[in-house]
Parts: C-alpha cells; sequence; structure tokens
C-alpha cells in the first residue's frame, strides 16, 4: 500500500484550512463583521436552548466563545479530514462536502444583521479554494495508486521505494506550500482587520467641538412622499474609490503636509486641525461617471477647516494654478487653485452629517469642494496640498483620459414616478432633483411626451451648492408616457439637451422617464 489513510485525511484537512484561510482573508480585507466561521458559531449560540448557553457562559466565563469557535473548527477539521478520505474513491463525494459545509456557512452568514450579497464572497472564495487545494494535493496520491496498482497486477510485488519516496515528497511540499501561504494570508487578513476595527472605535468615541448635526432647512423639502430625500444619510451616500482595501488612518497617525510653491510649507496635525475655527456647509458631491438619471450624487452637512485660510497662511507664490492632493492610498486628483481659494468655502472636511467622516467616506479628514466633480476636489483620507502648476503634473483620472477640469454640469432628474411605475390618470405628481452648485437652481420644468414645458415648483434650500427638490404636476391620460426634465441655472443658462456620455468631463442631456397611468 502506496498511499495511506493519513495522507488522503492530511490532504482533506490541509485543502480544508487553506480555505478557511483565504476565506477569513478575504472577510477581514472587506471589513466584513467576521469570518464565516464565527458567523457559524453565533448561529450555534442562537440555536443552542438560553439554558444551556448561559450555564456554559458560567462555567467558563468569557472563554466560552473561543472555546465554542474551537469545537467548531474542530468539526469542520473532522469533516476536512473525512472529504480528503472520500476523494480516494470518487471526485465527487468530497466536493459534496466541501458544498454542504459551504452552505451552512452561507446561511449563518445570511442570518446575521444587515447581511447581503457581498456578505457571501468570502464563502465562495472558501469554497474554491477548497475545490483547488484538494484537487492539487490528492493528484500525487491518485497517480501513485494508479502505479501501485498496476504494479500489482503485474505481480511485482514489493517496495517501490523511488517513487514513494518521490510520491511523499511531492505531496509534503505542496501540503507545506499550502499551509504556508494560508498562514500568511490569515496573519495579513487579521492585521488588516484588527487595523480597521481599532480605527472604527476611535472614531465612535470621537467627539468634535464645533460639529453640530445640521438641520434640514424647511424650506429645502417639497411636499412628496417618495421624493428622494434632500439630505443622503451616510450608509446611503454613494461611494467612489480606487483602493482596493481602504486605509484605516488613526486621527493620531494623520497629518497633512502643504508643500509646492508656497512661502511657508506646512505639517499640521490632527489635533491641531480640529483646535482651529470649524465651518459647516451642505454640499452636493457628484461623480463625474453620473449618467444622466444616474445615483452618483449625493448631499451632507460637512464640517471642517476652510482652506483658503490654510493656503493664505502658507503663502502661495506667484505663478500657481493648481494644487496637487495625494492620499493615502497614493490616489491624486488636480484641483484648481483658485477653487480652493475663492469664497466658495472648499475645505478639509472631518465631519459628515454631524459624525466622524465614515472610514469609507475618507477619515479622518477629505477634502470637499462645491462645484467640482469629486475625481477632480474629493480627496478622501488626504494627506498632501502640493500647490504647482497643472502642466507640471498628472492626476490619476487625468492621466486615464479624463478632463483636467472638472466643474459639475448642470443636471436634473426625474425621480417620481419611478421608471416603469403604475400611476392613476388624470392629475400626476411628480418630483425629482437639480443642481448646479456654486450657481444654483433658478427654475425646473417638465414636458409629458415630447408637449410644452411646464414650469413646476423649486425648493430653497438656502444655498447654491446643493441639490434643489422639484414638484410638478400635469394632467395625464391612460396609456403609456415619458416625462421629461430640464433645469436652467441662477445665471439664465438651460441645461443642454445635448447627449454626452461620463467620458471625458460629465454627462449631459435631458433625463426622461417611461410610465403607465391607468384608471383605477
Ligand atoms: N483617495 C481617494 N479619494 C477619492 C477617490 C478615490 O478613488 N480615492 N475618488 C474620488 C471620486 S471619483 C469621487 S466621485 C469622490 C466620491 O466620494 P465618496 O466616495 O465619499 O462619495 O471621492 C473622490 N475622492
Ligand atoms: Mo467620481
Amino acid at each position: 500500500m502506496r498511499t495511506s489513510r493519513g495522507a488522503w485525511s492530511v490532504a482533506g484537512l490541509v485543502a480544508g484550512v487553506a480555505g478557511l484561510a483565504t476565506s477569513y482573508c478575504v472577510a477581514m480585507v472587506m471589513t466584513i463583521r467576521d469570518s464565516p466561521v464565527v458567523a457559524v458559531v453565533e448561529q450555534v449560540i442562537k440555536l443552542v436552548p438560553g439554558g444551556v448557553t448561559e450555564k456554559a457562559i458560567r462555567l467558563l466565563g468569557a472563554l466560552d466563545k473561543p472555546l465554542l469557535v474551537l469545537v467548531v473548527l474542530l468539526a469542520i477539521g473532522a469533516a476536512f479530514a473525512w472529504a480528503g478520505r472520500l476523494a480516494r474513491r470518487s471526485w465527487w463525494r468530497p466536493l459534496l462536502v466541501y458544498v454542504v459545509l459551504a452552505a451552512v456557512g452561507a446561511a449563518a452568514v445570511l442570518r446575521q444583521r444587515g447581511a447581503g450579497a457581498v456578505d457571501l464572497l468570502p464563502v465562495g472564495v472558501g469554497l474554491g479554494t477548497w475545490v483547488v487545494a484538494l484537487t492539487v494535493l490528492v493528484e500525487p496520491l491518485r497517480r501513485a495508486e494508479l502505479v501501485d496498482a498496476a504494479a500489482t497486477e503485474r505481480d511485482a510485488a514489493g517496495d517501490l521505494p523511488a517513487l514513494s519516496r518521490h510520491t511523499r515528497r511531492g505531496f509534503v511540499l505542496r501540503a507545506g506550500l499550502l499551509t504556508a501561504v494560508g498562514g500568511a494570508l490569515a496573519v495579513f487578513g487579521r492585521s488588516v482587520g484588527q487595523g480597521r476595527r481599532a480605527v472604527e472605535k476611535t472614531r465612535r468615541l470621537l467627539k468634535l467641538d464645533g460639529v453640530t448635526e445640521g438641520q434640514v432647512p424647511v424650506r429645502a423639502r417639497v411636499d412628496l412622499d417618495e421624493i428622494t430625500p434632500w439630505r443622503t444619510p451616510n450608509d446611503d451616500f454613494y461611494l467612489i474609490h480606487t483602493a482596493l482595501v481602504v486605509p484605516a488612518i488613526a486621527p493620531t497617525d494623520w497629518t497633512l503636509r502643504i508643500t509646492g510653491m508656497v512661502d511657508r510649507p506646512l505639517e499640521i496635525t490632527y489635533a491641531e486641525l480640529v483646535q482651529r475655527e470649524i465651518t459647516e456647509s451642505w454640499v452636493t458631491l457628484t461623480c463625474v461617471s453620473n449618467e444622466v438619471g444616474g445615483d452618483l450624487v449625493g448631499n451632507a452637512w460637512w464640517s471642517g477647516v476652510r482652506l483658503a485660510d490654510l493656503l493664505a497662511e502658507v503663502g502661495v507664490q506667484e505663478g500657481a494654478d493648481a494644487v496637487k492632493q495625494t492620499s493615502d492610498d497614493g490616489w491624486t486628483c488636480g484641483t484648481p487653485l483658485e477653487a480652493l481659494t475663492d469664497d466658495r468655502g472648499a475645505m478639509l472636511a472631518v465631519a459628515m452629517n454631524g459624525r466622524p467622516l465614515p472610514v469609507e467616506h475618507g477619515f479622518p479628514v477629505r477634502t470637499v469642494v462645491p462645484g467640482l466633480y469629486g475625481y477632480v476636489s474629493a480627496t478622501k483620507w488626504v494627506r498632501e496640498l502640493e500647490v504647482t502648476r497643472f502642466e507640471d503634473f498628472e492626476a490619476y483620472w487625468t492621466g486615464k483620459g479624463w478632463a483636467e477640469r472638472g466643474p459639475i454640469k448642470l443636471a436634473s432628474r426625474v425621480d417620481v414616478p419611478r421608471s416603469g411605475a403604475e400611476v392613476l390618470a388624470g392629475t400626476v405628481r411628480f418630483g425629482g432633483v437639480a443642481w448646479a452648485q456654486t450657481t444654483g437652481v433658478a427654475a425646473v420644468e417638465i414636458a409629458l411626451d415630447g408637449g410644452a414645458w411646464e414650469p413646476v415648483e423649486v425648493a430653497d434650500p438656502g444655498t447654491d451648492d446643493t441639490w434643489v427638490q422639484w414638484v410638478g404636476e400635469l394632467d395625464v391620460e391612460e396609456g403609456e408616457h415619458v416625462v421629461r426634465v430640464r433645469m436652467t441655472d441662477k445665471a439664465g443658462t438651460v441645461q443642454t439637451s445635448v447627449e454626452a456620455a461620463p467620458a471625458p468631463d460629465g454627462a449631459s442631456g435631458w433625463h426622461e422617464r417611461s410610465f403607465r397611468a391607468v384608471s383605477s
């Protein structure tokens, strides 16, 4: 017998552990609350009768959870080894074991509060690893058995020491390599996860003087139930970043350097920054990638420190026309110097809707500049501002063909009725948003089925740096219809009907929505 039961068990175990390691690593990097194994343990705790859990907790004190994790791990370990032994007889039996284990993991993950489809990714990665790793490991064993069988048939019984040693060496090498890679991934995942969790905790406990909740102006709201909220909650705010793993920066580790064409270069700490005068304002951020009618736009109450003041202090030199912003993750953007020094209120923001910036939105400090697309202004995890000239550098997205300057284009959107909705024929109420940051929205009009433009009611948030809600009524007959919207800014410019794709400097064109009107 060339291959022992033991080798097959070890193959199953090593493959299984490698899969746990990759799934744990993915869970940590994605900062999913915890690994699928822990999700399973939590379900076990929930399913076990309360009395038993309590007794266990009393008996074992704080050890109860790690102990449960250990028990679950031992159980899965046994299943892994068993799957390995099953692999000796067929390829599908171990697969079945892995799929069942993954299904249990997936079910446990989905039962966690607030879980969604992306939370299943670690489970999927783990399952994939199991299958690949097991195949890699049992392949030499299977080959050895074939040779062995052939040898037996030829009645050449006896040892085949060379082959045996060769096979064993190959197997041990593969198993060792998989274990090492799995271990390294788990350690990497752990360090990423721990860093992030520590920063999350600091952030939660952070109290910032001068930062207020921000009251939505009464007149910013129109009277229409289904309309997009004027203030976008932090959890619903769109996210755009190139970083795979978002930087987790403790405020004590953060400084900002202001360099380049300045008389007095400056390095400022987080503590120094938040001691300065805090300014607050409503600003609607927009992504240049937003399609006509798209949702890469959001409105928040930002608190931070005015950039114009900081730049005045460092003394900007003659000839500069740009600020190259660099993020902790290496992302860069180029902002017209003027947009940071004029009176539009560009800021280094430390809070969003009254809370320290969420980590994904740039904690501890990001830039917010009214009127410019995010890709040329809204640097998250900002670490350096270099005063310079546009001709002297190329920023991340401009290097990929996007425009060097990115003023936000006039835009408007129909949100009610939703696309494909059915409404009652007769007087129909329409609603949506429109924006022209820094200039302001003067008027919004809608047109039914290519007919005449009709003015609608536009809310007044009391600032020109945000979107506005609009609402209007039209008489609609039964049948299929298309409603279209356009706006005019306070400079008298009518939003263009010319359709443009987002690249290279933002989408344009009138947004329209199809809907059906029915009689009761
Ligand atoms: N560090 C960093 N900052 C960044 C980006 C990025 O990829 N990395 N993307 C920018 C883009 S394109 C936009 S639209 C805004 C989006 O900000 P949000 O994710 O907070 O909505 O952030 C900007 N700041
Ligand atoms: Mo963007």
